[in-house]
């Protein structure tokens, strides 16, 4: 080894900066837009110049709008399971996770094998509750991307279509907590569907909510007998204060845009990158104002709480459809990481 090369390689060990590669393990309820989101940031990071290779983990899926580049189905069919061992769909499914497990030395490593250093992978999970809330395999699997050298970052989706009241919420940060309390992972929790949400007033209370007006939301909603336990949800969503939520609206390019910052931000990400900025007006621009100077670093940490105003949230929202409406062509420039060109382009 040339000295210089093993000058590197101690700056590189001293500065942490050995990381093979990159994953967001994309989770969520049953239906909550995993796919579709896995889809979206596939177009979004083409259109872009960025490579990404998105995974299928759901051995029930069966149609996909992005390239599959690695695929459960591959090692284990849900067809077969239920078939062969007269499992349903649920029971199969569990089955077919739980071999995933038995395998992660042999086909994972053999296919994760195939991509080199600095690659960025998304896994598109299965939205059974159950693998993010007891099942061990999610938690077994992140452990081998980490010992594999991969930074991995959970991308957790809860459809915004269920936040319209506090007991919805309640239930969905419950959810929410429980996956992050079992993955142990730097979390970014997106708030998806956006498109469908008519009044986002609606939902200003729940993206950066005040305890008080939960517990008495709370308390109004349900019987006496309840008093008690809600004060305690309420305390424990706030004091651990981790479970807030990026709204997401795949319609907008700028949307996809700011959640890909926040999470190759949890997963430093291209952190060499020169960050530069063309044309840019800090009055028509606040949107990049806010994606570039969010620099809040949680490394060594096991869990990130999402820190955005709701108030910057909605801003960015109502940002990202003035965008959309005016005729600018703006483009940002992430410098190179790996000789690879990271062109953001959103032409409106
Ligand atoms: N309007 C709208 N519909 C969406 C969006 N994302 C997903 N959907 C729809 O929601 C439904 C479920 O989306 P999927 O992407 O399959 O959800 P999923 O989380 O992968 O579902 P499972 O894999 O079954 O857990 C589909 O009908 C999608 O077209 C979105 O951003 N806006
Ligand atoms: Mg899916």
């Amino acid at each position: 080894m040339a000295y210089t090369d093993f000058v590197n390689l101690l700056l590189a060990v001293a500065f942490h900066k050995i990381t093979m590669g990159y994953a967001q393990l994309v989770i969520g309820p049953a239906g909550s837009g995993k796919s579709t989101y896995c889809s979206s940031l596939y177009e979004y990071c083409l259109a872009s110049r960025r490579t990404i290779h998105v995974v299928n983990l759901d051995p029930a899926a069966e149609n996909f709008d992005y390239p599959v580049a690695m695929d459960i189905r591959e090692l284990i069919s849900l067809d077969d399971v239920m078939e062969e061992l007269g499992l349903g769909p649920n029971g199969g499914l569990v089955y077919c996770m739980e071999n995933l497990e038995d395998n992660l030395d042999d086909w994972l490593t053999e296919e994760l094998d195939n991509y080199l250093d600095d690659d960025y992978l998304v896994f598109d999970c299965p939205g059974q509750i159950e693998l993010y809330s007891h099942v061990p395999v999610l938690k077994n699997f992140v452990e081998h991307l980490k010992r594999k050298n991969f930074s991995v970052c959970a991308v957790y989706l809860l459809d915004s279509q269920f936040m319209t009241d506090v007991t919805k919420f309640i239930s969905g940060c419950m959810a929410c907590l429980s996956a992050m309390v079992q993955l142990e992972l730097p979390h970014v929790n997106i708030l998806s569907k956006m498109d469908l949400v008519t009044n986002k007033k609606d939902l200003e209370d729940f993206l950066d909510p005040e305890p008080t007006f939960l517990l008495s939301e709370l308390n109004q909603r349900m019987g006496p007998q309840y008093a008690k336990l809600n004060k305690a949800l309420i305390e424990l969503v706030n004091n651990y204060n981790m479970v807030s939520f990026i709204p997401l609206d795949l319609r907008k390019e700028k949307s996809i845009q700011y959640v890909l910052a926040q999470i190759d931000n949890c997963i430093q990400y291209g952190e060499d990158a020169d960050v530069k900025v063309k044309d840019f007006d800090p009055e028509e621009d606040e949107y990049q104002l806010d994606t570039t100077t969010w620099q809040s670093r949680q490394l060594g940490m096991t869990m990130v709480t999402v820190l955005v105003k709701a108030n910057s949230k909605l801003d960015n929202m109502n940002d990202v459809e003035a965008e959309a409406e005016s005729d600018n062509v703006e483009k940002v420039e992430c410098g190179n990481v790996e000789g690879s060109d990271k062109v953001l382009e959103d032409s409106s």
